[in-house]
């Protein structure tokens, strides 16, 4: 089962996702958490660039980078991981290439599409956790809990854009999403979601 956390920074993704994944090792699950982007050797370099303030991208390379480094996660550990039965928990994936580079950035979201098909080889997250936060309140999070890289830097409106296209992702495929209210205590978003996968692990006769 592979299952993505997506959704505007500081919603507590990261967070949420390492408690999810002990519960999963204690009940004897084969399951690992990864992020992108990032997760190989490759793409903790790419990751570097991208996040660097340093760096000036144009758009559609900072696409192309994201994808590269999605496409080298795909195949050398999320694909086999899957085909071995285990359980795949991503923070992040492409929905938020067509969140911040399509919504966000305006990049053509048919092309973002046809460019993700090819670096996943069509592979769709059976889950989807959105993890909604208001922008600004992420935003705030995020700057306690350590410094703002290149992507965090942008314009709040930016962050709102971002937003609303998570909006309509989810409103297009409401099968594959769950929103989390992630403006709710830390407590409270990881019962919900302990809950939402518990159904969907044993609807598969996982558990
Ligand atoms: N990006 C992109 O543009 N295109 C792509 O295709 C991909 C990514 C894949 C990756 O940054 C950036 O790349 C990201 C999107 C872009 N950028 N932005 N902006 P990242 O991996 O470094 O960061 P992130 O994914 O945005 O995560 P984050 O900012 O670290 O947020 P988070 O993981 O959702 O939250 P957290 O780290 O778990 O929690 C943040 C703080 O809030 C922390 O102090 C927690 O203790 C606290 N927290 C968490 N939950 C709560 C609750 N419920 N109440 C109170 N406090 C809480």
């Amino acid at each position: 089962m592979f299952i993505t956390f997506e959704g505007p920074e500081g919603g507590g993704k990261t967070t949420v996702m390492a408690f999810l994944l002990e519960r999963l090792l204690a009940h004897g699950l084969s399951a690992i958490s990864l992020r992108e982007p990032g997760g190989t050797h490759v793409g903790e370099q790419v990751r570097r660039l991208l996040l660097d303030t340093r760096s000036d991208i144009a758009p559609a390379a900072e696409m192309l980078l994201f994808s590269a480094s999605r496409a080298q996660l795909v195949e050398a550990i999320i694909r086999p991981h899957l085909q071995g039965g285990g359980v795949v928990l991503c923070d992040r994936y492409a929905d938020s290439t067509l969140a911040y580079q399509g919504f966000g950035r305006g990049l053509d979201l048919t092309a973002l599409r046809q460019i993700t098909r090819f670096a996943t080889g069509g592979l769709t997250p059976d889950l989807t956790l959105f993890f909604d936060i208001d922008p600004a309140q992420g935003l705030a999070r995020r700057q306690g809990s350590g410094g703002m890289d290149r992507m965090d830097a942008q314009t709040l409106d930016f962050h709102h854009r971002v937003r609303d296209g998570y909006l309509a992702l989810m409103a297009a495929e409401p099968a594959r999403w769950v929103r989390i209210d992630a403006s709710a205590p830390l407590a409270v978003v990881q019962g919900t979601v302990i809950q939402v996968v518990g159904e969907r692990l044993s609807a598969r006769g996982m558990i």
